[in-house]
């Protein structure tokens, strides 16, 4: 079974993440896995920590001479800023610097320092922070490299951000994921649209949101099950996906669309060509029917609600003095979208590889791949 934990804080000394259930003799590399971690910190509309970081991820164990074990893999990313937080993040010693007391609206604050009885906010948005997600992005780029060595592919794209968005849906893969563009967008003219909303955005003090898509190519059918509801791959990509900080809604395929089709028009009629290869002309159920792989491509899509730390805060309330103050102001993004898009293929590749491991087995890469090649031949 693939699982992970992550750990640290926003301004801590590092991010790590203990991984089990990686099949041995898996060849990572690990330069592959760095390039996803820059995509993270990409993005037009990110802040000013993103300057400060280089975030490179390094492996500590469950790997040797590039080939995993069947070991834990335990992963590090190092915070840069942390040398100029240990005033106020060491783990010994009294902190220095003020106490954060204005609770911002939309984010964990104010639930955060009642629930864990903390009288500093900072006890709770270290760990809110999105800054988590970096953790999440390495973990996910081992999903990919097993999912890689499967014959599968994942590949995102922002269709949305603050209202701007692209025209209709665009289902050619290929242009998805790999276009270096600022917001990961395919659409070079929506995108100059958006930069200028986010532009906008940073000149009112204001932040916005957005939608990214995720596919995954190459993906056989019959992972997940229709037999038990913690099984459908649907509920767990919707979970996953959700799991992200400030995500607010996700659907598959074409997800709250149906809610406008009859069935006539809703569901993917079934087809054989002359080599009696069954195939679709649609794929409205973004690739999964019944709670499992159908073997088109998986489309998931997420939405991003805007940024809550704002440089005009918002009205709130002074969790010790009880009196009306406006939130605090911590450094922070626009607009983060691109890097949810990231984030959100990592997370898709994780519950992929959860699903492929739990259908296929393997303690081993070889016996993996022999035991698909066997089912690939039985279908
Ligand atoms: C983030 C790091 C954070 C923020 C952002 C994401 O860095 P800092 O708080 O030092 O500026 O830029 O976090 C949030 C949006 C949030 O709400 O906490 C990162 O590495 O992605």
């Amino acid at each position: 079974m693939f699982r992970f934990l992550t750990a640290g804080e926003s301004h801590g000394q590092c991010l790590t993440a203990i991984v089990e259930g990686m099949p041995a003799g898996l060849t990572i590399d690990v330069d592959e896995i760095n390039k996803d971690m820059a995509r993270r910190q990409q993005g037009y509309g990110r802040g000013g920590r993103m300057l400060i970081e280089t975030d490179k991820m390094e492996i500590l164990s469950g790997v040797r001479f590039g080939e995993t074990m069947g070991d834990p893999v335990t992963v590090k990313i190092a915070n840069k800023d942390w040398e100029n937080w240990t005033g106020r993040m060491s783990v010994s010693g009294k902190p220095e610097g003020p106490v954060v007391t204005a609770a911002r609206p939309g984010h964990a604050d104010l639930t955060g320092i009642k629930k864990y009885d903390r009288n500093d906010i900072r006890d709770i948005l270290e760990r809110s922070s999105a800054r988590e997600t970096a953790a999440r992005v390495a973990v996910g780029g081992l999903a990919k490299q097993l999912l890689k060595a499967c014959g599968m592919k994942i590949v995102s794209q922002v269709t949305n951000i603050g209202g701007i968005q692209i025209d209709g849906a665009n289902t050619a893969y290929d242009t998805w994921g790999n276009n270096p563009s600022d917001l990961n967008c395919y659409d070079d003219a929506i995108e100059e649209k958006m930069k200028e909303k986010i532009r906008q955005a940073k000149t009112d003090g204001d932040t916005l949101g957005g939608i990214f898509e995720i596919a995954v190519l190459g993906v056989m059918p019959g992972l997940g099950s229709h037999i038990q509801w913690d099984r459908r791959l649907d509920a767990r990509l919707s979970g996953a996906l959700m799991s992200i900080q400030a995500i607010k809604g996700v659907e598959i395929g074409a997800g709250f669309e149906y809610a406008n089709l009859p069935g006539s028009l809703a569901h993917d009629e079934i087809f054989l060509d002359e080599s009696q290869h069954v195939y679709r002309k649609t794929n409205h159920a973004g690739g999964i029917e019944g709670g499992m792989s159908n073997g088109e491509a998986i489309v998931v899509r997420a939405v991003m609600k805007p940024i809550p730390t704002l440089m005009k805060p918002l009205r709130s309330i002074d969790i010790k003095s009880k009196e009306a103050v406006l939130a605090c102001k911590e450094r922070s993004d626009v607009c983060a979208v691109s890097a949810a898009s990231v984030v959100g293929e990592a997370m898709t590749a994780i519950v992929v590889a959860q699903a492929l491991l739990e259908k296929f087995g393997g303690d081993s890469i070889g016996d993996l791949k022999a035991a698909i090649a066997h089912y690939q031949k039985r279908i």
